[in-house]
């Protein structure tokens, strides 16, 4: 059995680029008791939803806060899975952090950084994400893209020299809100890895709906990153088509894509590291308060169909199928087994 995660963004308000919030803010105690109630054994963190208002704080205010978080996750019998810079929502990173052509805003985003790692270790783990929201260009000419690359590179291998024992995993996704990312698919991420000082310490995490959005099947990024032994953490959820960043509930657009990602985790021993699935979810903008969990636990409830669909896939039939080379007679079986007659 898989162990399962999600952050507090997951419970949103609604918002979107054209119009304003719909649903009230839930306070994080709530969510954090809300998400242990539904079957969560771990939270993913963006710093601030740790550390709220952590701009106006020193470093050793930030760690007592962090602290007190920790405390509560105790009390209520969760853990941290990671802790990710928001480095999108600033002034200083409207034009990138890490890749800015501003020093001053490089330095604030590598700030940032350093506060989510001590966060992280407050919390209890050993992992920062890194979603490269706005390391890219809206003009293409604006940035020299191959200093972009370097300048990402420069910024991952400061974050491992500030601490031994952090691990970095980049969530890719090829644009949005950025036109063009300097790391837009986890092929690129293990490239940026390799040419880490310590590769070993630099991973990736897949979300379904971003490997949509750059055209791939998110199942065989899962099985590429998993070759190379970087796939350190999953945001599975669903997406229809190449459109805007949706979010949706896991399985409901392309159950067939879904199962195939729990079946490559499910065959390769995902979570034997510790790792967790995450449900990076978000409810449609027409529900009401009251149905502010609902996505998560839709998204909850497939995923684990699935582990069980996966689990039982008959690979006696699948290897007969293959020798006589029949794929239409494999493929209707998935069909089968996926509609449960
Ligand atoms: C954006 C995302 C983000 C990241 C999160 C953690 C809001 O497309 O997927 O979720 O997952 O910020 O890095
Ligand atoms: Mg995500």
């Amino acid at each position: 059995m898989f162990k399962y995660s999600i952050g507090p963004w997951n419970v949103h308000e609604g918002a979107d680029a054209f119009g304003p919030e719909v649903r009230e803010t839930i306070p994080l105690e709530r969510k954090l008791r809300k998400f242990k109630e539904m079957g969560f054994d771990a939270v993913q963190f963006h710093d601030d939803d740790a550390v709220p208002d952590m701009n106006e704080l020193d470093a050793e205010q930030i760690k007592e806060q962090a602290r007190g978080v920790k405390e509560l996750l105790g009390d209520i019998g969760l853990a941290a899975e990671f802790v990710a810079p928001r480095l999108w929502m600033d002034a200083r990173t409207i034009d990138g952090g890490f890749t800015s052509n501003s020093e001053e805003e490089r330095e604030y985003a590598l700030w940032r950084s350093f506060r989510s790692v001590d966060i992280a270790k407050e919390l209890g783990c050993d992992k920062l994400v890194l979603w490269l929201a706005r390391e890219g260009t809206l003009c293409f000419e604006s940035k020299d893209p191959v200093r972009g690359v370097k300048r990402l590179i420069e910024a991952v291998n400061t974050i491992l020299e500030y601490d031994e024992d952090i691990k970095i995993l980049i969530e890719p996704k090829p644009n949005e809100p950025i036109d063009r990312s300097f790391c837009p698919t986890l092929g690129h991420v293990m490239g940026v890895s390799a040419a880490s000082c310590d590769p070993a310490r630099v991973g990736g995490l897949l979300e379904s709906a971003h490997a949509i959005l750059a055209g791939l099947d998110p199942a065989m990024e899962i099985a590429y990153a998993t070759a190379m032994g970087k796939l350190w953490s999953v945001h599975l959820n669903d997406q229809n088509g190449m459109k805007f960043d949706q979010d949706k509930s896991f399985g409901v657009e392309n159950l067939r894509q879904a199962f195939n990602q729990i079946k490559v985790l499910v065959e390769n021993d995902y979570g034997k590291n510790g790792e967790y699935i995450g449900l990076d979810v978000k409810a449609m903008r027409t529900q009401r308060l009251e149905d502010s969990y609902r996505h998560a636990a839709n998204s909850l409830r497939i995923a684990r169909l699935l582990e069980e669909k996966a689990r039982k896939f008959d690979y006696e039939y699948q290897r007969k199928c293959v020798s006589e080379r029949n794929y239409e007679a494999l493929e209707m079986y998935v069909m089968e087994l996926l509609m449960g007659v």
